[in-house]
């Protein structure tokens, strides 16, 4: 086992695979014992979600309701206007979201995109609100000009695994993800990078996903573990449901993997149960999405998560 604290960038596969094959229970007291040196387990942080742009994108990932491939019965709609997305902002910051993170259907940003969206990021920083955003692929002025914005953190996802991935996105390769990656670190952004979990991927693909977040240059500071939402007319709509202490097992793979980052119990926790929601916290997740929806599809609400947390003895992080 590596030294606890220890932040290190050359996992290799046998090591990680080690980790997913480990009792549940020393997996779960290994993953306590480093959450516990990095982090206060009582808190959690607090993400609010608004899809500023919905549906209409040109790629085919496979679970995405988004897509305009498929048919999962979303509008596409046009970039919110600036008023409508601060008054959302404001809701969010009185619910106790610390950040609000703003996601576009696109397969990238045009010019005129960015600047309406720099002003979102300006106006919803001003409110005292960490900002985020997901606008899929960057190139380097274009991540310059968000960090001139304020932005703090970027969402880009490498989904899964290399092997796995050309199963679920033909539109978009792995190392153009990697590629974006790359331009936000460089800009001073912070990186928030994660995946999904029940795709019909296997263990190995979970191994390879986290190998892959955990062996970046620099560890993301956020990483979003989504297990998969089901949805009606997207290809992976009839995908078998995921042992649930499979998607345990891959919250405390992460946070043995990359003990400082935070790691985000993320989309899927509708279809959750509460025990295993306080498993992965158990597990190291420290962080939500809270409220009603994510980008298109139902999360709990914001009451039965602070009683969910209160039940727990757990607090929002400031
Ligand atoms: N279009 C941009 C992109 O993909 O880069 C940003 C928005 S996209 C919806 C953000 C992330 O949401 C995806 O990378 C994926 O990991 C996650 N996601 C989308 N649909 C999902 C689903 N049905 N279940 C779980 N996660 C999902
Ligand atoms: C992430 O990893 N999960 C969030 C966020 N980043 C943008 C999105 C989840 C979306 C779930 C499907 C939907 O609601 O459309
Ligand atoms: Fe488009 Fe992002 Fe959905 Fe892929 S995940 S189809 S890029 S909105």
């Amino acid at each position: 086992m590596p030294a606890s604290g220890t932040l290190r960038n050359d996992w290799s596969r046998e090591e990680v695979r080690a980790l997913f094959d480990l009792p549940f229970a020393d997996l779960m007291f290994h993953a306590q014992r480093i959450h516990r040196e990095n982090f206060d387990p009582r808190e959690v942080q607090i993400s609010t979600l608004l899809s500023i742009k919905t549906g209409g994108c040109p790629e085919d990932c496979a679970y995405c309701p988004q897509s305009a491939k498929f048919d999962a019965g979303v509008k596409a709609e046009k970039l919110m206007a600036l008023d409508a997305v601060l008054e959302e902002a404001r809701a969010a910051k009185a619910g106790g979201a610390s950040r609000f993170c703003m996601g576009a259907a696109w397969r990238e940003p045009k010019a005129r995109d960015m600047e309406k969206v720099c002003a979102m990021i300006e106006g919803v920083k001003a409110m005292g609100l960490e900002t985020c955003v997901t606008l899929g692929m960057l190139t380097e002025p274009q991540t310059a000009q968000l960090k001139s914005a304020g932005l703090d953190y970027y969402n880009h996802n490498l989904d899964t695994s290399p092997e796995f991935y050309g199963e679920i996105i033909t539109t978009r390769t792995y190392q153009e993800r990697l590629d974006t990656l790359e331009n936000v670190r460089n800009a001073g952004i912070n990186v928030c990078c994660g995946g999904i979990v029940g795709m019909g991927e296997g263990r190995e693909d979970r191994v390879g996903m986290i190998v892959a977040f955990a062996t970046l240059p620099a560890h993301p500071e956020s990483v979003p573990i989504n297990l998969l939402v089901r949805v009606a007319g997207t290809p992976l709509e009839h995908q078998a449901a995921l042992d649930p202490f499979e998607f345990i097992r891959t919250i405390a793979v992460a946070r043995i993997t990359m003990p400082a980052s935070v790691v985000r119990l993320s989309a899927g926790r509708e279809d959750m149960s509460e025990e295993t929601q306080a498993l992965c916290f158990l597990a190291g997740a420290n962080s939500i999405f809270c409220g009603p929806k994510l980008l298109t599809t139902p999360n709990p609400g914001r009451d039965r998560d602070m009683a969910l947390l209160e039940k727990l003895g757990m607090t929002p992080m400031a």
